[in-house]
């Protein structure tokens, strides 16, 4: 009984040990399928996020040219928001624009103009007051040391012939505005003042030079008579156009009629 019983028992030990090398087998088997998972999770790690990330990647980089775009967009503003403060800052600071100008041997800029005001209406007293505004209608940027301003009148031969010239106020500044006294002939007009400017300040396509307020009288303030005088006009009490004043660039007529 007991020899039955231990052969009974060494076989079930037998089937107990061949089940635990099954199971052994088993278990050495599942580990290569488990090595496998592992590249395979590996692959599927790198691959999920690898996947994911150039797809987030891409919905970043079109959400970022997204904000990109409306960045210039916003530059552009900002630009122009720049240039409406230069326009508005009339040429004060904008010598580090002055690439385009004119050429100095081309054709003059067509676009280019004057504003005249009258800002002294009584024709016979010792002062004359036209006071400018230079418009740039031209498409290109021109030096406001390139232009120059001629107002015609007659000289009348009462009291000193000598002129004296006076800026009461310029945009620009007083300090590069010159106004000077020239003869010549035509109807209505034996003189003209001849506004010159000085300095770097460059008048961008659209901008204007801001006023100009000019003023003028003889050494010893005796009276003019501006009813004669080409380019007095007592009727602009406001900046308008006005062709009997002229505009030219490097002297060269590009606005207005001379007498
Ligand atoms: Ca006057
Ligand atoms: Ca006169």
């Amino acid at each position: 009984m007991r020899t039955r019983g231990f052969v009974v028992s060494s076989a079930r030990m037998g089937i107990v040990v061949s089940m635990a090398a099954l199971f052994a087998a088993c278990a050495y088997g599942i580990d290569p399928d488990r090595s496998g998972l592992e590249p395979g999770a590996g692959g599927g790690g790198p691959g999920g996020p690898g996947g994911g990330g150039p797809g987030g990647a891409g919905g970043a980089s079109s959400s970022s040219s997204s904000a990109s775009s409306s960045s210039s967009s916003a530059s552009s503003v900002s630009s122009s928001a720049s240039s409406s403060s230069s326009s508005a800052s009339s040429s004060s600071s904008s010598s580090s624009s002055s690439s385009s100008s004119s050429g100095a041997g081309g054709a003059p800029p067509a676009g280019l103009h004057v504003l005249y005001k009258a800002s002294d209406t009584n024709a016979t007293n010792a002062e004359i007051k036209p006071h400018f505004n230079i418009v740039n209608g031209s498409d290109v940027s021109v030096p406001l040391a390139e232009l120059q301003i001629r107002y015609y009148y007659t000289l009348e031969t009462n009291g000193s012939q000598t002129e004296v010239f006076h800026c009461d106020y310029a945009l620009v500044g007083c300090g590069k505005v010159s106004g000077a006294f020239m003869t010549t002939s035509g109807a209505n007009a034996d003189h003209y003042l001849e506004v010159t400017f000085s300095g770097a300040d460059v008048l961008t396509p659209g901008q204007q030079s801001g006023e100009i307020q000019a003023r003028y009288n003889k050494m010893d303030y005796a009276s003019y008579d501006e009813t004669n005088d080409y380019s007095f006009d007592p009727t602009k009490t406001a900046f308008a156009d006005w062709d009997k004043v002229t505009l030219y660039h490097n002297g060269a007529l590009v606005w207005g009629v001379e007498p």
